[in-house]
């Protein structure tokens, strides 16, 4: 039997610091947000450069926009990320709004949904699984913060070709194995930036002559996602953080 390479693989901490693999072949990775509950913005960033570090594609799905005032307000929401090139799907599992769009999509590729617990991604892959009923709960159930209905990330088979994976999100994409370094590449629209700064280790901090922070402070990067970064740092291992 032939074993082909893996393409990317998405790891996650274990036990005794081990690294686990969570999928591999992954030709793209949903993160999954909604009108409710209120999105976590610094969660998405995190899922995003993940998903940079690996080389894997994203893009962000805004789901229950049956909730929105209207569609214009969720627009709204994905401005900055539509700024810096990521796709993204605004949807209704409840209504079915923009679902076929969505379905087009995945035809023939593997595809994850990631997300905070509660924003619609069992639910989407019922949706595009006709025949699959996945556990989802009511926000009314919703009494143990942070503890996902989804336990485990499973692979479904879509009807027209290709692969979903529906996942727990939350405990899959971890911070582990990133440094800095890794972590400012992982925000994409700095890149162009970081070769400009005065100092090749640059943290893009308070460093002297950091040309990421003066991009963000003028306006020419989105600035709450360069906070956001900064927030990330504090959030990395000690040993990840030198
Ligand atoms: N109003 C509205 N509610 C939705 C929509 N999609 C899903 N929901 C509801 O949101 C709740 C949570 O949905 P789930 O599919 O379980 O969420 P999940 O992301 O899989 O959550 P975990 O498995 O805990 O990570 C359920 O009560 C769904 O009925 C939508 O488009 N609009
Ligand atoms: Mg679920
Ligand atoms: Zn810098």
């Amino acid at each position: 039997m032939e074993i082909l390479p893996r393409r990317n693989v998405l790891n996650r901490p274990g036990h005794n610091e081990t690294i686990r693999p969570v999928a591999a072949n992954l030709d793209r990775v949903f993160v999954v947000v909604a009108a409710e509950p209120e999105p976590d913005w610094l969660l998405v960033d995190q899922y995003l450069a993940a998903c940079e570090r690996r080389d894997l594609r994203a893009a962000i799905i805004f789901n229950k926009v049956d909730l929105l005032p209207s569609q214009a307000v969720g627009e709204g929401l994905l401005a900055d990320y539509h700024g810096i090139g990521y796709d993204s799907f605004l949807v209704s599992v409840r209504t079915g709004e923009r679902l076929s769009e969505l379905r087009k999509e995945l035809i023939g590729q593997c595809s994850m949904l990631v997300g905070q617990s509660g924003v619609g991604k069992s639910s989407l892959t019922n949706a595009l699984l006709p025949d699959k009923q996945l556990q989802t709960r009511t926000l009314s159930e919703k009494t143990s913060l942070g503890r996902h209905t989804t336990t485990t990330a499973t692979l479904y088979h879509l009807p027209d070709g290709g692969d979903l994976i529906d996942s727990p999100g939350v405990s899959v994409f971890g911070l582990a194995e990133m440094s800095i370094r890794d972590l400012a590449s992982g925000f994409r629209e700095f890149r162009p930036w970081i070769p400009r700064c005065r100092f090749n280790d640059c943290r893009h901090i308070n460093d002297k002559g950091c040309a990421v922070r003066e991009a963000a402070e003028t306006g020419a990067l989105p600035y709450a996602r360069y906070e956001r970064y900064l927030k990330l740092i504090e959030k990395l291992p000690p040993s990840q953080r030198p």
